[in-house]
């Protein structure tokens, strides 16, 4: 009787492992018998742009393999928060994940310094000096060193307030309202200079938490403030475009070393055009939201001069952690403000 059980026990997980090696050659085109699955687990809700550049990714990798390689999206927080997720692609237990800044700069920390406060005018000027390969250089080597592999920083735009106790027109608005932040230390240093309590939370709870008053407001682009619907649960938007974040794309550096030179083409090559594609959503919705929101919420713009002034100690701050990193990103920013000083959000 045992031994039986311990026989049928044999082959059901025979059964199982031949199933998940169909599985493997699946997908949506035709099988390969040396195909291969990679999973990307991402953060953001259907609909948003970094959404929809992973399923761009996915076809571009899909196409330009012969479907070789099968790439298999897990959105929305599925597999993890952003923190979650870093620390799986980390271990190898996910292949890879459009993730953000905060939890990026958790094993990078210079990556905070691309949200210094006021650093970029918008979005164009942050890609500017993202993409200086001094600037993206430095982090993804420190990032290999981590155990991930960067393939390119796609953009999450600039940050905005929401709150539900009132308009903010001046910093001191902001001071003693409870902000719900990344797990991103830049943002708790921007929210501490303001006078506000700063509180760290996963995305995925921030909407029940804004909804029971848990905490007053957050600060996210408004393509993820419209797309996870924080519209619903915030009367009061403050255009304050205090920071930029982009939202680092990492693989796991023992799954990339495991692929060859002609799949590790392939999916740099995706990762760069679906960042491009994810660039030009971000631009194109942006717009069209805020023209939405002008008619839904109180929506104020507050003197950013105001605002730049009580976070400028944020600077000082991290100019003496960092110092080398600081003066790169900062230069590299005041050399390219003037192109992109008109066109301001
Ligand atoms: C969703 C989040 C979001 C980020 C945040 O994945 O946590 O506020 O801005 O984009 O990553």
């Amino acid at each position: 009787m045992h031994r039986h059980t311990r026989f049928v026990g044999a082959v059901g997980a025979a059964t199982v492992l031949a199933a998940l090696l169909v599985g493997c050659a699946g997908g949506s085109g035709p099988r390969h018998t040396d195909s291969i699955r990679i999973i990307l687990g991402h953060g953001a809700a259907p609909g948003n742009p970094r959404s929809d550049a992973a399923l761009k990714f996915e076809e571009l990798v899909e196409d330009k393999s012969g479907h070789s390689i099968d790439i298999q999206i897990l959105g929305q927080e599925t597999v993890g928060s952003d923190t979650e997720m870093m620390v799986s692609v980390a271990a190898g237990t996910l292949d890879m994940t459009v993730n953000s800044q905060g939890p990026f700069a958790t094993y990078v920390p210079e990556a905070a310094l691309i949200g210094l406060p006021f650093l970029f005018e918008n979005s164009a000027h942050a890609h500017e000096v993202v993409d200086d390969p001094e600037v993206s250089g430095f982090l993804a080597q420190q990032a290999e060193r981590k155990g991930f592999h960067v393939l390119g920083f796609w953009d999450n735009g600039m940050r905005d307030l929401t709150n539900s106790k009132r308009e903010i027109n001046t910093p001191e608005d902001v001071a003693g309202l409870k902000i719900r932040t990344p797990d991103d230390t830049m943002t708790i240093s921007i929210f501490n200079q303001l006078k506000a309590n700063p509180t760290p939370m996963a995305f995925g709870e921030l909407y029940l938490a804004l909804k029971t008053g848990a905490v007053d407001g957050q600060e996210n682009p408004v393509t993820n403030i419209k797309s996870s619907k924080l519209d619903e649960v915030q009367p009061n938007l403050a255009v304050t475009g205090h920071k930029y974040e982009s939202n680092p794309f990492v693989m796991s550096t023992s799954r990339w070393e495991r692929l060859s030179p002609e799949q590790q083409r392939i999916i740099q090559e995706a990762a760069n055009e679906a960042r491009d594609f994810q660039r030009s959503l971000m631009a194109d919705r942006s717009t069209q939201i805020y023209e939405e929101f002008e008619g839904k919420l109180t929506v104020t713009h507050p003197d950013k001069d105001a605002f730049r002034e009580a976070t400028a100690p944020v600077y000082e701050e991290w100019k003496a952690k960092y110092p080398e990193f600081f003066e790169l990103i900062k230069a590299d920013a005041d050399e390219s403000r003037a192109a992109h000083a008109e066109g301001n959000q």
